[in-house]
């Protein structure tokens, strides 16, 4: 990544633009990275006294950049918007003075009147939330430590080697840290895609311990991360097609588990391209997640065989780690076109 007093300078000139009226959109994703990074801009803007600001997030199944979110944000005419922890394309949006995305995929391009702070490439591994934590902190904008931590653990794990990360870990414990970042998780993998509480949970948090105390949101976090584990040991066990050194994953669930379910393969079949599709996630469509451990790019092994689309949330993301949402005929003609590929290889 760039150097971090560097980005903090272009987040500062461009941050201290703001005023205080102004109409700010805050975009953000809904997993615990997303939910943290929002909650945590959101605090320090309205410590600041910034009053006239909103979060806003995708829809279950949708990414940041849909005609739907693209009409909603032109409509609510905001001076600024920041988009959060959704990756960075050279989409357009009108009349916004400007637009701060701050994130950690690898960026397909920029908005017009954009402003991109990134830890891409990776090492450090900086989720967004911890990136925004440690632009504001460098900043002197007092962000709080544990919203940074949140995401950065939901995203990259325990044992990540970056600036501060040893000692707020040991200040807030890996357990609990583990836990509450898991709970956020929960409430976007569920059916009800329930957003609306996990943001709660964390706005009204003023500090860590806030989160660990039993709240009506907490009851409702437990629960639906229940539901996930049942769900995860239900499928976990599905067998593997194979196609050469891919693994093809079929499960039917209504929730968002197919990331999971690839994750527990992949460290189980190290060699392998680990393929999760899932059936039953969204009605007529496939919903597909792809994980590796081999040292390749799965964003250009996809790319082989599909064009990256931003409908379809399709090859975008990680290079270890990316999916899409297609139509089921797209996804067996897809299937064909591995198989046909990896038959001629096998020739060569
Ligand atoms: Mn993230």
């Amino acid at each position: 990544m760039e150097d971090l007093t560097k980005l903090s300078h272009i987040f500062l000139e461009n941050i201290s633009d703001i005023n205080k009226k102004d109409r700010i959109i805050i975009l953000t994703h809904v997993d615990s990275d997303g939910v943290s990074s929002g909650v945590l801009l959101y605090k320090v803007l309205t410590k600041k006294d910034y009053k006239n600001i909103d979060i806003i997030y995708p829809k279950k199944g949708e990414n940041g950049y849909s005609e739907r979110i693209k009409n909603l944000i032109n409509s609510s005419k905001p001076d600024f918007l920041f988009f959060m922890d959704l990756g960075s394309y050279p989409l357009n949006f009108d009349n916004i003075r400007k637009i701060i995305l701050i994130d950690h995929h690898k960026p397909e391009g920029i908005p017009n009147n954009g402003v991109l702070l990134s830890s891409f490439p990776p090492p450090p591994y900086i989720s967004t939330s911890y990136l925004a934590y440690l632009l504001l902190k460098e900043i002197n904008y007092n962000p709080k430590d544990y919203l940074g931590l949140i995401g950065e653990v939901g995203d990259y794990g325990l044992e990540v080697d970056a600036p501060y990360f040893k000692e707020l870990i040991k200040k807030y414990k890996k357990k609990n840290i583990s836990l509450v970042s898991s709970l956020i998780n929960s409430a976007r993998r569920v059916k009800e895609f329930d957003i609306e509480t996990s943001l709660k949970y964390l706005i009204n948090s003023e500090n860590f311990e806030d989160l660990l105390i039993d709240s009506v949101y907490m009851k409702k976090l437990l629960y639906y991360k229940d539901v996930i584990k049942e769900d995860v040991d239900k499928w976990k066990r599905t067998k593997p097609k194979f196609i050469k050194n891919i693994a093809i994953i079929e499960i039917n669930s209504p929730n968002l588990i197919h990331p999971i379910i690839a994750q527990i393969w992949r460290n189980v079949l190290e060699k392998y391209i680990i393929i999760c599709a899932n059936f039953g996630y969204l009605k007529d469509k496939v919903s597909f997640s792809i994980r590796t451990n081999l040292d390749i790019s799965l964003l250009s092994f996809l790319r082989k065989y599909l064009k990256p689309s931003i409908e379809e949330d399709l090859g975008f993301g990680h290079e270890r780690a990316t999916g899409g949402i297609i139509d089921l005929e797209k996804w067996f003609d897809l299937i064909k076109k591995i198989e046909n590929d990896n038959i001629e290889n096998n020739e060569a």
